[in-house]
This record gives structure tokens, sequence and C-alpha cells, in this order.
């Protein structure tokens, strides 16, 4: 299974190709828009998610509601495209009008793509790079994780992310600041052997906190107890196996040597505070080499809990990923055929 992507925050639309998904599958609409909506609500959104009502449309892949076993093709449009007609057009008209995106924006902000990606694509105006580096993409990976999770959802397999710690938004948004948080996303139903100590890119482990620290303001990930392992003895660390192969704790987050174990799947992402300042920190103009203010437009005080939701839809994605490689089949009565007969053939019940 692989995504493809595509799509700047201001432009007509965001685009997704999935790939690798078997025949039969039922998508039901409502819920992979269930997903997109939850992805824009929270604490501390941006006016954006006023003008967004984020909705899918499938292009191609699906026919009457079950998918062909062909790519699958999504579209998110962006409602705010509207107001940047010309700013983002792929090949605008000539002359040039007053509006948004017409002017170039030379003050990168610090903290986000703006710097980095405009030294390294040689742009002159850093709106070629924070378009495409924002987290508006995110709406994507929503919908194809709703995609994933109806998939899971065939072999029992459930996936939900939720908020563990937040800054404090409501003071933050009177200093017109912003705040990041911790999320987690846990699993039920994950049996053991998805992933493979074999690689190092086969570790299920790193495969989810590859897709974790892909998403957008997250710098930090751990599966488990993570970082507070190193400072315990092994006796203490780690989960012994009792009678039933069940283990009476989880230190291991549902992961030993890359590979799922049977137990919950515990995963957690920090998030830092989001880099689009109201009130904005030092910068300089990469045209004039001049010190000013950074960007300002406008800024989510948090989007923690929008993070829930995204880390959901990617640690789903990479466990459909990784069940797909275990269970394969081109239909979907292959795959759950091949996941019933493994639970059949090994001593573990889904709990
Ligand atoms: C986002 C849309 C963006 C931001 C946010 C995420 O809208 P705009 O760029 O029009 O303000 O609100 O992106 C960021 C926080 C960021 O730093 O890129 C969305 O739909 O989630």
């Amino acid at each position: 299974m692989k995504l493809t992507t595509a799509g700047e925050s201001h432009g007509p639309a965001l685009v997704g190709i999935l790939t690798g998904l078997p025949a039969g599958l039922v998508l039901d609409r409502d819920a992979i828009d269930a997903d997109l909506a939850r992805r824009q609500q929270g604490y501390g959104r941006s006016p954006r998610q006023q003008i967004e009502q984020d909705r899918v449309e499938v292009l191609a892949g699906l026919r009457h509601g079950r998918t062909l076993g062909t790519p699958l093709a999504l579209v998110v449009q962006n409602r705010d495209h509207k107001n940047w007609t010309w700013g983002m057009d792929p090949w605008p008209s000539e002359g040039e009008p007053e509006g948004k995106g017409t002017k170039p924006v030379t003050l990168p902000r610090p903290g986000h793509a703006d710097l980095a990606g405009t030294l390294k694509y040689g742009h002159t105006d850093v709106r070629n790079t924070l378009e495409r580096a924002s987290a508006r993409q995110t709406a994507i990976t929503v919908a194809a994780g709703a995609v994933a999770k109806a998939l899971l959802a065939e072999i029992g397999v459930g996936v939900a992310g939720s908020v563990v710690e937040m800054g404090d938004v409501d003071e933050a948004r009177a200093e017109r600041d912003t705040v990041g948080g911790v999320v987690e996303v846990r699993t039920r139903g994950v049996p053991p052997g998805l992933g493979s100590y074999a690689t190092k890119a086969q570790r299920l482990d790193a495969r989810l906190a590859a897709a974790l620290m892909g998403i957008q303001a997250v710098k930090g990930v751990e599966i488990g107890e993570g970082f507070s392992l190193a400072n315990l003895r092994g006796s203490q660390a780690h989960d012994e196996i009792l009678p039933g192969l069940r283990r009476e704790t989880n230190r291991a987050g549902g992961i030993e040597g890359g590979v799922s174990n049977g137990e919950e799947i515990v995963a957690r992402a920090a998030m830092k505070p989001l880099p689009t300042l109201m009130r904005p920190l030092r910068s300089v103009d990469i045209e004039s080499g001049e010190p000013g203010e950074a960007l300002v437009e406008r800024s989510d005080t948090a989007a923690v809990e929008a993070l829930s939701v995204v880390a959901e839809a990617s640690v789903a994605f990479e466990l459909a990923r990784a069940a797909r490689e275990k269970f394969g089949g081109d239909s979907i009565d292959d795959f759950v055929g091949a996941h019933r007969a493994y639970l059949e053939r090994i001593p573990w019940q889904p709990r």
C-alpha cells in the first residue's frame, strides 16, 4: 500500500493516490468526511477552518461504494482557493491584480520550513515553500487514514488518537502566542507479527515513528514508555510473558524487536508550538538582507486536537500497510481469509 500526495494550502485542491488496496472493500463517504470534520475541530484553530468544510471526492478506484483493487484517487477541495485565484493560479492570465498571494513573501518564519526550503529550492518567494509545507496537507492524510481504518476494521483492528497534554490555549490566544502538546494513539486487535525484525526499514516501531515524525510540527515520538525506559533496570523495563501469552504490563507499547506482539500499540507524538505567530519573531528579509519580523497572516493558537486525528490516521495507514504485507490478497475476502487462517495457527486471541 502506498500513498502519493500533492497539493498546496491555497491551491485548488489536495490530492492523494492510494495504491495497494484489495478489491471489494466498502468505503463509507460519511465515515471519511466525519474524520475530515474531526481534524478541523478543536480549541485554538484559525479562521481558515471556518472557510473550509472538508469533504472527500473520489475520482477513481471506487465503484458503487466498493474498491476496485485499482489506484484510489482522493481529492479534498480548498474552499479558500477562491480567495487566491490569481495568487495560486498554475497559469495566471495577463496582468497581476491586487489580492492574496500576489506580493512575494520575503520574511521567513522561524520554526517553519520557510527559510531552509526557500534556500534549498532557490525560490525568491517564500510562498513557494510554505504552501506545500503547510499542515493543510494533513487533510489528505486523514482521508487516506479513514480508508486504512475501514480496511483494518475488516480484521477487527481499531485505532484511536487522543490529546494527552496541551498548553493553556486561552492564555496563549490572549497573548497572541501559540502552544504545543502531546498526542497518543492506541490500537486494539493488532495481532502479533506485523512488521519484522529482519531489516531496519521493516521494523514497525521505526515505521510508526517515521509516520508520526512526518506530520508537520512533530518534534518527538515515543513507543510505549519510550524515553523513560532509559532510566530503568532491565528487570523493571520489560513485560513478562504469562500463561495464555498474556502480559500484565505493556511498557514496550505493543512492539518488541520491531514486530507487533499482540498487545495494544501505544505511540505518542510531541508537537511544538505552531511557528506562525501573531506577535512575530525576528527574521531577516531574504531579498534585502535587512532584519525584520517574520510573516504574519493568521494563525492557529493550537492544533493539538487536530494532530490527534492526523496521528490516528497516520498510524492507521502504517498498520494497514503492514497488514497488507502480512495478509496480502487481491480481494477483501482473500485478505480477511488470510488473517483468519493466521489466527487459527497462532495461540493468540484478540482482546
Ligand atoms: C491548516 C490550514 C492553514 C493553517 C494550518 C493548518 O491555513 P492557512 O495557511 O490558510 O492559515 O491554519 O497550517 C499551519 C499551522 C502551518 O503552520 O502550516 C489546516 O487546514 O489544517
